[in-house]
């Protein structure tokens, strides 16, 4: 009987030690992948990205690369970076989407680009009004994923 609750114990002692051992390891591996991420600084304005139209400069990274963009509005209306498939069609790849940020602010991303392609990063802000969104105002540049 003694020995029975002493087998549970343990066990259940085994399986915390595991579980910590799981939360530590996940943590250092975050940790870690930030200082190999590739950092890109990209500017927004009314309307392009490091330009007033775009097309942006060309983003290259590598698959399994992780990827980090510092977005800083510098212009009069509110911007978004999302990487896409399409400059026109909207939608989210990689989890990469900054969301709307107010003219003046910074805001970061960090994503694992895991798929190799051409992608495009683009602001599809349209200021809820506009017949047209940022893009087709030129807020829009190449993201390249080589395999
Ligand atoms: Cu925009």
């Amino acid at each position: 009987m003694k020995s029975n609750k002493s087998f549970a114990i343990s066990r259940t002692l085994i399986l915390v030690i595991v579980a910590a051992v799981v939360v530590v390891a996940g943590a250092a591996a975050f940790f870690l992948a930030q200082p190999g991420a590739k950092s890109f600084n990209v500017t927004a304005r009314d309307f392009g990205f490091d330009g007033f139209t775009g097309p942006g400069p060309t983003i290259r990274v590598k698959v399994g690369d992780t990827v980090q963009i510092n977005l800083e509005n510098k212009g009069g209306l509110k911007h978004e970076l999302v990487i896409s498939s399409s400059n026109m069609v909207q939608q989210t790849l990689f989890n990469a989407n900054t969301g709307l940020i107010d003219p003046g602010q910074r805001t970061t991303i960090t994503f694992v680009a895991n798929q190799a392609g051409n992608f495009f990063y683009v602001c599809f802000s349209d200021d809820g009004v506009a017949p047209k969104t940022h893009a087709e105002l030129g807020m829009w540049g190449e993201f390249i994923v080589e395999g």
